[in-house]
């Protein structure tokens, strides 16, 4: 399987995240991406290529444009406002306050922002477009006739809503390349979504619309992040009805109950019968993932990915989360072996 990477990946640097009342070393560091690489080649996975360079087209079809004119320009408007630390929010358009967006940066972060332990950072605008070109070209590879190709996406995307970031999310990568899919002409297209944390933003570009299905296995909001979005009665609105499926599971969830909800998946994603798959791909449902609570081994990520096979649909695989970085390269590579067999 070929593998897109870029090194641009590294200008994601931040020094902050907020953890506990504490800033402390963000969990989503490159030393991750590297891991991967390293385990990608190590493997002798397949030829590893760097990504083609897309236009914003294909962002503004799945997110706003002052959002996206916001991102471009936080970190410098940061500086202007005289701040000495990383681009963190500090003030939400709460519950009956007015959601318009605010002059001062300030207020645009508390508008834009889903979250507070995502730092903006400089570099990181020109990483999460970078990231976009991973997963775009990974898209055009299957457009092109491969079977199954992995962006290694860094920073990953699945929080990103149309105008939100947070989750150390930017761009919403797997639903970039979903609607590219779809754009270049795909009539149906399935994203599954396997990271250990409910794909909120992904769910929020397609959860009206009955051409991109979205199904998501992850930990219950009553315990775990995003908290607000993830509830199983989430099914969809309008001609979406029936289109998203949410698996949300407890602390302790061991594969077996894990790999039922998959399974069910994998059936709902057959039903559709899409002409492409595009999977979320965070392997932060390790049983030692400092942030997460599923219990899956590393031989359970090789299961996982011959499931996904047993489809046979062109599929790309996106990488979101996973923060065991002794870990992370040989559980991702499992899923894409395992996808292979
Ligand atoms: O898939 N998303 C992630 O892996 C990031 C989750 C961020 C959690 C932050 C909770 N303090
Ligand atoms: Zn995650």
């Amino acid at each position: 399987m070929r593998t897109i990477y870029s090194e641009q990946h590294r200008l994601r640097d931040a020094r902050t995240e907020l953890y506990g009342g504490e800033l402390v070393q963000p969990f989503e560091k490159p030393s991750r991406a590297e891991t991967v690489l390293r385990v990608v080649r190590e493997s002798n996975l397949g030829e590893i290529s760097a990504p083609e360079a897309f236009s914003l087209e294909p962002v503004l079809a799945v997110h706003d444009a002052d959002y996206i004119a916001f991102l471009e320009t936080a970190w410098q408007e940061w500086q202007d406002a005289g701040y000495a630390g990383e681009v963190i929010p500090s003030v939400w358009p709460a519950r009956r306050m007015q959601s318009r967006v605010p002059r001062f940066i300030d207020g645009k972060v508390g508008y834009y922002a889903m979250a507070a332990e995502t730092s903006i950072s400089e570099g990181t605008w020109a990483a999460a477009l970078s990231s976009k070109d991973v997963a775009l070209t990974g898209a055009k590879a299957l457009l092109e006739g491969e079977r199954g190709v992995f962006s290694l996406c860094r920073p990953p995307g699945h929080h990103a809503a149309l105008d939100m970031y947070g989750g150390y999310c930017f761009l919403n990568n797997a639903a970039i390349a979903a609607q590219y899919l779809r754009d270049q002409g795909a009539e149906r297209v399935a994203i599954l979504d396997i990271d250990f944390h409910h794909g909120n933003g992904t769910q929020d570009i397609f959860y009206a619309r009955d051409d991109v299905l979205f199904c998501s296995l992850h930990g219950d909001p009553e315990d775990a992040f995003p908290h607000f979005l993830g509830y199983a009665d989430e099914t969809g609105s309008g001609p979406g009805t029936g289109f998203n499926r949410n698996y949300p599971m407890p602390p302790g969830t061991p594969f077996k109950q894990w790999q039922a909800a998959l399974a069910d998946a994998l059936a709902r994603v057959d039903e559709f019968s899409p002409q492409y798959l595009v999977v979320s791909l965070g392997v932060d449902a390790f049983e030692n993932d400092p942030i997460s609570f599923f219990k899956l081994t590393s031989a359970d990520f090789l299961t996982t990915g011959e499931m996904i096979g047993e489809l046979g649909i062109p599929t790309l695989f996106a990488m979101e989360g996973g923060y065991d970085v002794d870990e992370v390269g040989v559980n991702v590579v499992n899923v894409l072996k395992g996808y292979e067999v």
